[in-house]
């Protein structure tokens, strides 16, 4: 009987050792963004992009580092598009031993958030905020997949000049880091070609009504109406236009609002909608299989910023593999140290984490859909 007892705890010893040598041998990678509210369309472009990507390496057994294969455990982060709850999770992230960190979505998170991976030596890739800042604070830690709001400012203002030529411009922002950025960046662009906006104001995220600004805007008359925000507030601002003052004014917008939401909620007034964005990704022969393979699992086509999620994520882990080391400072140098191969096509850093090349171009809604102006 004695015998017997010692039989089974020793066996429940070796299954509770095995249990937390497998728990250990997990490679946690943090992927944050506004998984839920009303940004969560991007959100979930994050998340499936990053999932798909580790489902794959899981599928081959993991991430070799050093000898071992380590399976890959995603640690999700709700920001909620939120700078405080970003940061929060940023110290849940790191105390929780995260190798590296896919996300954040906005760059009001992405950029208090990168403090706290950079304090903690872990790597961050955002797929998608695009204000300068975030790579202007000299963290070697930080890296962004995505252009940059200087380089889309400067195409949007130049095809409101030389295309539309149009001159009465009025710009609104929605106060956040991205989306006051981005219209500034607009601002200076369009003033460096000689127009000065004849309308600047910021609208309130989260309010839903905004005709007492589109009333101010719609006195001065602009022939364009450029919004620096995200899709929801877009959504308001250009359905109030058209619906509730009739303003004929051409809308133009930024890669914030680049979700089947925009065309979908905001129905006929979304019609003729200018953004700015990179060019059509589902073209690239390198991003096929993603694209085939998000059909398969998600049931739908990836969105704006999926298959810059899934890069991301790739590149992480393609770095832990290559270095054998979860180090921060080995995996930013190892990021910087050559071009990658990836579906988005070649994409190289520079010293500030941002990539070498990022071109945007001009989409129009038409036919309730976003179509490429070539
Ligand atoms: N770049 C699209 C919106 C995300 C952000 O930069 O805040």
């Amino acid at each position: 009987m004695r015998d017997k007892l010692f039989t089974v705890l020793t066996i429940l010893a070796a299954a509770a050792f095995l249990g937390t040598a497998a728990h250990a041998a997990t490679l946690k990678l943090g992927v944050a963004g506004p998984l839920t509210g009303d940004q969560a369309a991007f959100g979930e472009m994050l998340k499936n992009g990053a999932t798909l990507a580790v489902e794959e390496w899981n599928a081959k057994g993991g991430v070799k580092v050093g000898k071992k294969k380590m399976k890959v455990d995603i640690l999700w982060g709700d920001d909620r598009h939120d700078p405080r709850e970003g940061v929060s999770i940023a110290h849940k992230f790191v105390n929780s031993g995260a190798a590296g960190i896919v996300g954040h979505f906005n760059s009001s998170v992405s950029i208090p958030a990168s403090t706290v991976y950079a304090e903690a030596g872990v790597v961050q890739i955002t797929p998608a905020s695009t204000n300068p800042k975030l790579t202007e604070q000299g963290f070697s830690t930080v890296f962004r997949v995505c252009g940059r709001d200087d380089q889309q400012g400067e195409v949007a203002a130049n095809y409101i000049v030389d295309k539309l030529k149009l001159k009465r411009i009025a710009i609104l922002h929605d106060k956040t880091t991205y989306g006051q950025g981005l219209a500034d960046e607009t601002k200076r662009f369009l003033e460096k070609r000689g127009v000065k906006p004849v309308f600047y104001s910021g609208v309130v995220q989260g309010d839903k009504d905004y005709t007492p600004v589109l009333t101010a805007a719609k006195q001065k008359n602009p022939e364009l109406v450029y919004f620096g925000g995200i899709h929801p507030e877009a959504i308001l601002l250009v359905k109030q236009m058209r619906e509730r003052l009739g303003m004929k004014a051409h809308f133009m917008s930024g890669d914030g609002i680049v979700t089947d939401e925009y065309y979908k909620i905001a129905g006929k007034s979304a019609e003729g909608t200018y953004i700015t964005f990179t060019p059509d990704q589902t073209k690239l022969a390198a991003a096929q299989n993603v694209i085939k393979n998000h059909r398969k699992r998600f049931g739908k086509e990836v969105g704006a910023y999926t298959i810059y999620s899934y890069v991301a994520t790739n590149m992480i882990l393609s770095a832990i593999q290559a270095t054998g080391s979860t180090n921060g400072s080995k995996l930013s140098a190892h990021l910087r140290s050559k071009p990658w191969n990836t579906s988005l096509g070649k994409l190289q850093f520079n010293k500030k984490g941002d990539v070498l090349e990022s071109p945007y171009v001009l989409w129009q809604v038409k036919g309730s859909k976003f179509v490429e102006i070539k």
